[in-house]
């Protein structure tokens, strides 16, 4: 029972919040507004004024049809970014690359978020944690006919026998993630949102990324009675939700552009 003859005095425990900072001219939610340096770590700086636990670092964009960017363009956008922020919060470095991953991680970084969840080796190798996300294809391609049987089943096992497998391989921090909007229809992301808790009785860590992303728009634009989809920067309610509705679910991580008012949001509701 809660003792509610005096103020409150329990920390309101919520999920880590884990701020986006994107240093690419084409993301497609901040509109390469941090593409340089200097603007990109003092954004850093900002999500962590705002709450961020973690700055989630990324050189390449992973929109929908997005181009491969080249390595040394990857690193040059990161890593002077990662050296910045390591020493004021801590930094995951999201990428596709091991080489990127293993350089950031020297640079200062302590965990790999992992988009193609195939980097466990470097986590291992560096004694960083590792985020493995769920995606069917590419992302060049990923959004042109996603299919499963069975969405939830099938991104549940796969991230169990990824998760699993970093284990084995020594990783201590597994975190696993169902990649929404990769390689997923809104019904596809809708389903796991729904079926967080089956992710969380894993007994993984489970991290989740919905913000601003496009599934958020046909049901926003619905309740404001929008005849277009909503743009990615005005998705900040579902965003919020979504996160409210994750951290319910029992989710330990939500990775967020909007950190000042998600965290609000998650401290409202676990107070
Ligand atoms: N989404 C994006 C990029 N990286 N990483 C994880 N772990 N989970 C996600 O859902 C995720 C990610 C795409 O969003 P952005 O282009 O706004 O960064």
């Amino acid at each position: 029972m809660l003792d509610l003859t005096g103020p409150v005095t329990f920390p309101p425990v919520h999920p880590l919040v884990m701020g986006v900072l994107n240093v690419t001219p084409d993301s497609f939610s901040d509109g390469g507004r941090f593409s340089d340096a200097e603007r990109a770590i003092a954004h850093g700086r900002a999500l962590v004024a705002e709450g961020a636990d973690i700055v989630d670092v990324g050189g390449e964009s992973s929109r929908p049809g997005a181009d491969p960017v080249a390595e040394a363009d990857e690193l040059a956008r990161v890593l002077p970014v990662i050296e910045a922020l390591a020493g004021e919060v801590r930094v995951s470095i999201d990428t596709a690359k091991p080489t990127v991953a293993r350089a950031a991680v020297a640079a200062g970084a302590s965990l790999v978020n992992d988009i193609t969840a195939s980097l466990h080796e470097v986590a291992a190798e560096t004694g960083a944690g590792w985020v493995a996300m769920h995606m069917q294809g590419q992302p060049r391609t990923m959004q042109v006919a996603p299919t499963y049987d069975d969405v939830l089943v099938e991104v549940l096992a796969y991230l169990v026998e990824r998760a699993e497998a970093a284990f084995e391989a020594g990783v201590a921090e597994v975190w696993i993630d169902p990649g929404i909007g990769f390689g997923k229809t809104p019904a596809h992301n809708w389903a796991l949102l729904a079926g967080l808790d089956d992710l969380v009785a894993t007994g993984w860590p489970v991290a989740v990324g919905t913000s601003r992303k496009g599934f958020l728009a046909a049901v926003l634009a619905e309740a404001d009675g929008a005849p277009e989809p909503i743009p990615a920067g005005d998705r900040l309610e579902g965003s919020v939700a979504t996160a409210v509705a994750a951290a319910a679910a029992g989710v330990g991580l939500v990775r967020v552009h909007d950190v000042a008012a998600t965290v609000a949001a998650l401290r409202t509701v676990a107070a």
